[in-house]
This record gives C-alpha cells, structure tokens and sequence, in this order.
C-alpha cells in the first residue's frame, strides 16, 4: 500500500463500500479492471453502519433486499425475519464482502478530498485527506443516497447539557435510556420506528412533531423455513418481476381507477392493503393515486381513519394524521406500534406547526409555548439526500468545472449515471434514476451492471474517453421533471424535493418513471452505441 503523498493506478476507483460500492467493486473485478474502493468508514456497510438507532429496519421485505447477482449467495443466506433489523442487515453486507474476498481492495478510514479530470491525460487524480493520490481512468461514485446527515438546523443544539444523539450516528455499543426524560425531534422512517423502541426504557417520551407522516404496519414476523424453501423456489421469476417492475418489487398498481368502484368496494380494497404490511400496498390499489388528488385524498382519509381508530385521545390523534402533502410523495413509513406508542401515559406529542420550536436550550426544548426539560435529545431529522455525498467532494471536471457550481440549481445527470463536463465519471443510483423510488439494491444491481458492460463495451471499442452529450443531459433533464410534474410529488416538501435542507434549490431528484421502463432506456441508450454519449479513442485523443 502507498504511502502518503504517493500515487497507486487503477482502472476504476470505486467511492464507498456500502451495498453499491461492494457489487461495483466485484463487478469490476470479475470483469478484469483493476479496481479499488475508497471508505471513509472503518468497515463495510456504508448508512447500514451508521444509522444504528434502536429499531432501525428495511422497509423492503428482507428477500426483496438482497442481491441478486450471485445464486449461491442468495441462496445460503437466511434472513430470520420479513423485515430484517439493523444488525442482521450489516451483517449481510460484511458476509458480501468475505464471500467475495473484497476488503483487500478496499481502503477503509479514507476520505476522499478531492477529484480531478486531467484533460491532457483524459484520467481522473483523486486526491485523499491523507494526501494520497489514486490516478484512475473511471472514478465511480457509489455514495449512497441517504449517507449524509442533514445538518442540525436548530438554534442553541450545541448548548445542550443532556446527551445528544442522531439517528444517523448512532452510538456503536447503544444507549441505555432508562429512567431518563427523552425528546425526539422528528417523525420521519426513522423516528417511526425508534420512538416505540425508546419508550420502552424512558421515563418520558415527547416527540416533537413539524409535518406528520403517513405510516402502514409492517406486521414484522420470523420467517418460517417453508417460506424461505417457497421463495428459493420461485427466486428466478421472482427477481425477473422485481428487475422489471415499478417499485423493484413484484407487482404493479392495477389498472382500475379509484372511483370506478363502490365506496365498500374502495375500503374493502384498502383493508385489504392495509393488512398486507408493505410499504408500496396502498399506493398500488389503484393506477391514480399519484397522479389525481380525490383519489389520493380518498386513501389518504382512509389512513386517517386508521390513525383515529389507534390513538384514544381525540386531539392527539388529529395532530398525528397527515393532512399538508399527498399520501406517497413522501416515502411512506412502515411502522411497529408508533401511533399505539401514543396511548402510553409517558408519551407525548408537540405539534410544531402550532408552537415551533425556538431553540435548543441548555436544559432541553423551547417552543413558542414553553420550555421542555430533557436529560437526551434524539434528532431524527433526516439527511442531506441524493447530492450530499456528491458534492461533499470537490470534484473538478473538463477544464476545471466544478460539479458544485454545475449542480448550483440542482442536479443535472444523464440518466442518473453520468454528468456533461465530468467524463468517466459514473454515479451508482445518482439524481435522475430511480434509486430511491424503489428498492434500493434492485436500483444498485441494475447501475452496477450497466456501468460494468460500459466500462467492457469502451474497453472492447479501444475508447478511452466517454461523457454525457450536453443535450443528452437536457433532454434527460427535462424528461425527468415532465414526468413528475405529471404526479404528485413535486407537491409535498420531502427530502425528494430537496426542500428539507435549507438553501437546497427545489428540484425533483429521483426519476420516477419506474425501474422496469427506466432499465429499458439504459439498455437502448447501450444498444444504440451509447447514444447521447461522446466517445473517443485513445488514437483519437493522440491526434486530436
Ligand atoms: O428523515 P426524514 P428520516 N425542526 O427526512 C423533521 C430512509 N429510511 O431519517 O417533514 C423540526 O424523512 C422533519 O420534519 P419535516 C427512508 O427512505 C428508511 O426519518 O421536514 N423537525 C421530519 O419529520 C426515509 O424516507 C428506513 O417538516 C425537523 C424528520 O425530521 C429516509 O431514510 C428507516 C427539523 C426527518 O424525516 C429519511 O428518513 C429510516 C427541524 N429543524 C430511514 N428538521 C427504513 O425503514 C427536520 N425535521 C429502511
């Protein structure tokens, strides 16, 4: 291994070692690139490491998130339960990485800097905080979409004389909260699913609620080894509907339309989603749920409906029921026991819209109203998504453009892999793909194996260089955005839209189209020469 100051060369430098970095690097090596992976972590894992809060989970069912790529491997492994937890989770992704042998070509504790295209030699330098330099002809990002916290935005936090915990960097040995007075800023997936677990311990629980959300029950169970054995059976053509699908699961909104039945036939329908505990069910019970506001409105009261059943008191119930943004253009949270959580005489709810919050005080949380007094604080409060890690590099391209300046007013890509200005620059689920909108490792497996023909297919041509096409990137650009300003989405403030981060421009990242249609572009795109890239060969680029 080089030292500081050195430079090693590689084929391909692949940054991160979460569930995209792992597949990256072994599909790259398995293609015979010459590969390594740089992780700012000490281990494997990537926002499975970090985000540890008690009761963190998938939200996709446990087999659906998995890989794919090796059958030996989704075959020996045994998830114990329909929602894996935290632990169960990361221990898969170290498995991944001993099975395949991959932590040789990975260098933890490593921060990357800087990145930098050299136009004359058509290689990116990549420069560590250690000062090492990795000289590289492909520089891949497999940052993850949800790694970066978002900063705490609220006045005084650092005055806090209590402890202090965020849910994407929790603690490794835990926290023992017994007998203390909590308060937990955010209801978000995550709160979602620690607040019932917390409350467990605390004396006192207050959740500090801005914008409710919508949450389905998981109905968490061990999975039986009958259906372990059904679901090997049936993986080929269970993993050829996820890749193909919508959400990168199996299955697809029906066709009907919500008010083409009866309003028993309708709730039928729902109950009936409802019970199934998965996060896309309600959403699939009819084709206009995103796209039409009645028919949004009508499952959004539906769930309203549940939330009043669950909770007792009137008033808290009301304030828990999400009423200022669409049901689904936010992610949907699945919950274990978060609104019967409410019915415990420790617990308590602040709604944020009636009394902000003013400031975290030395003693604990002051509103408009009053001052709340805590021993802990638990910011739940979400993450600088889809660009955050991008752009926390400083990532020069063509003639020294800056993907910061570039991506000023938000996120340009060409289908989400790569960026006009940053040749052999790759992003694994960048902005502009599905990534987020589905199953994440279905997103995964399809970019890594995209960018691995790719990077063979130039290899194969003799190309040393390929870029987006600036018009490429417009027109994917604006095909991204006409087919979410045709839904929903672009209504709720969420974390899609960028609007959780102040000062973040407001621009739609994930590309909503869906994975099955979006992985039949990419493979056109492929078939038709790489259209809308420029390539070159290294002959070309000698004499030009
Ligand atoms: O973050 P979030 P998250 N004052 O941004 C509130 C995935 N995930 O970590 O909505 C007061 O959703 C904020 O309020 P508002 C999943 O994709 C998956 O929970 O901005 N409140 C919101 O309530 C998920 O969507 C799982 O008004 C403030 C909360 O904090 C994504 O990660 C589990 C505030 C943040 O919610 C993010 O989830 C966990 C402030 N200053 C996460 N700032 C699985 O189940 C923020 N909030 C796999």
């Amino acid at each position: 291994m080089a030292g500081k100051g050195a430079t090693q060369s590689f084929d391909a430098v692949v940054i991160g070692a979460g569930f995209a970095g792992l597949h990256m690097l072994h599909r790259l090596r398995q293609l015979g690139f010459s590969t390594v992976a740089l992780e700012v972590a000490d281990g494997v894992g990537g926002t499975w490491r970090h985000n540890r809060y008690p009761g963190a989970r998938c939200d996709i069912q446990s087999f659906d998130y998995s890989f794919s790529f090796d059958d030996e491997l989704q075959t020996e492994w045994v998830w114990s339960e329909k929602y894996a937890t935290q632990p169960e989770i990361l221990r898969y992704a170290n498995h991944v990485a001993d099975r395949f042998d991959l932590r040789r070509d990975i260098r933890f504790n490593t921060r990357v800097k800087m990145a930098r295209f050299d136009d004359a030699r058509s290689r990116w330098d990549v420069e560590t905080e250690d000062g090492t330099h990795y000289d590289t002809q492909f520089y891949i990002f497999a940052t993850g979409c949800l790694s970066v916290p978002k900063a705490v935005d609220i006045e005084g936090y650092e005055t806090f004389e209590g402890r202090s915990y965020h849910s994407t960097d929790w603690p490794e040995g835990g926290v023992d909260f017994t007998g203390l007075r909590v308060g937990v800023i955010g209801t978000g997936s995550s709160a979602i699913q620690t607040i019932p677990i917390v409350v467990e311990q605390a004396k006192e629980l207050t959740v500090f609620q801005r914008t409710a959300a919508y949450a389905v029950p998981a109905l968490n169970r061990p999975v039986e080894a009958a259906e372990r054995e059904a679901w090997i059976a049936k993986r080929h053509a269970h993993r050829d509907l996820a890749r193909n699908s919508l959400f990168g699961v199996p299955g697809a909104p029906m066709e009907r339309t919500t008010f083409e039945v009866s309003a028993e036939e309708r709730q039928r329908i729902y109950e009936e989603a409802w019970e199934r505990g998965e996060l896309p069910a309600l959403m699939m019970t009819f084709s206009d749920i995103l796209a039409d506001e009645a028919a949004n409105e009508a499952v959004a009261e539906f769930v309203r409906n549940k939330i009043r059943a669950i909770v007792k008191d009137p008033e808290t119930a009301e304030t828990l029921c999400p009423k200022s943004f669409p049901l689904g253009t936010k992610r949907i949270c699945l919950d274990t026991n978060y609104y019967q959580t409410f019915n415990k005489p420790n617990v308590h709810l602040v709604d944020l819209r009636k009394s902000p919050i003013e400031g975290v005080t030395p003693k604990g949380i002051k509103t408009t109203d009053r001052e709340y007094e805590f021993d802990a604080i638990i910011y739940a409060t979400g993450f600088d998504a889809m660009t955050g890690a991008i752009v926390g590099v400083d990532v020069r391209g063509r003639g020294g453009l800056e993907l910061r300046k570039k991506w000023a007013d938000g996120p340009r890509t060409y289908l989400g892999l790569t960026v006009s200005g940053f040749p052999n620059l790759f992003m694994i689920t960048g902005p502009g793909s599905p990534s987020v909108m589905c199953n994440m490792m279905s997103a995964i497996e399809q970019h890594v194996e995209w960018t691995g023909d790719c990077l063979t297919d130039a290899r194969k041509r003799g190309v040393a260089v390929i870029e987006a096409m600036p018009d490429a990137e417009t027109e994917w650009v604006a095909h991204v955005n006409e087919v979410a300003d045709a839904t929903l989405f672009p209504r709720a403030n969420s974390w899609y839209m960028g609007s959780n981060v102040p000062g973040k421009p407001r621009v739609y990242m994930p590309y909503i189209g869906g994975l099955g249609p979006y992985r039949e572009i990419c493979t056109e795109v492929a078939g038709n020469g790489y259209r809308g890239f420029a390539q070159q060969s290294a002959r070309e680029k000698a004499s030009a």
